[in-house]
């Protein structure tokens, strides 16, 4: 069994990513490793921060570590909220706050086109590795669902019916961009 830090303090990214990890590794949150930090993300590429993120906590415990940065990329937003969309409506924003400024900013907008996109950096053996997924659909006009989280239930991902935050946590992994990451990742540690 080999053990490997999630640099991350978002508990649903962390609920989504143990869903899906199989019996050869342990994913240990910051909060179980006991690690209490607010991780910097200065950088305006999700490449960038998912970086600074993983080697903050491989700095600090010279461990093996993983690290996810997202963004929601709208079209017509010119990809915004992209890289800040744990902060699109203020540096303290909570999810409403961010979906009620990209429902105003879409109001009257015909193209609602959209994708989250997710870059996982891997620290392994003192190597750096990164992996992406990419989650393609719509930004609907109104909210739909109380499952999930952030920009969930104002995204419908091509293919499906209902916005995630409509989904079970098992139908959302059929589509999601961070499961789609999270199988190359696993992938790659499975060949090494
Ligand atoms: P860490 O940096 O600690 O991992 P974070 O919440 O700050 O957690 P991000 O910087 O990656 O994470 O911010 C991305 C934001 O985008 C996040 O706060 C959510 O609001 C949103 N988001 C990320 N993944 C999402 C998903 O699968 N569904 C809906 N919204 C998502």
């Amino acid at each position: 069994m080999h053990t490997l830090i999630f640099a991350t303090n978002n508990r649903n990214k962390v609920a989504e990513i143990q869903s899906l990890v199989g019996n050869n590794f342990e994913i240990i949150p910051l909060k179980e490793a006991g690690i209490e930090i607010e991780i910097p993300e200065p950088h305006d590429q999700l490449e960038a921060n998912a970086q600074e993120k993983a080697m903050t906590i491989f700095n600090l415990t010279n461990q093996d570590c993983f690290s996810e940065d997202t963004g929601l990329e709208i079209a017509a937003l010119g990809g915004a909220p992209g890289v800040k969309s744990a902060r699109y409506a203020g540096d303290n924003s909570n999810a409403q706050a961010n979906i009620d400024l990209v429902l105003s900013k879409m109001t009257g907008i015909e193209n609602r086109t959209a994708q989250f996109r997710t870059v996982i950096c891997l620290i392994w053996k003192n190597q750096t590795y990164y992996f992406e997924g990419i989650c393609k659909g719509q930004i609907l006009t109104t909210m739909k669902g109380e499952n999930g989280f952030g920009y969930d239930p104002i995204f419908v991902a091509d293919g499906a019916s209902k916005s995630f935050a409509n989904m079970t946590m098992e139908e959302k992994n059929q589509f999601s961009h961070r499961k789609k990451a999270v199988t190359q990742l696993f992938e790659f540690l499975g060949t090494l």
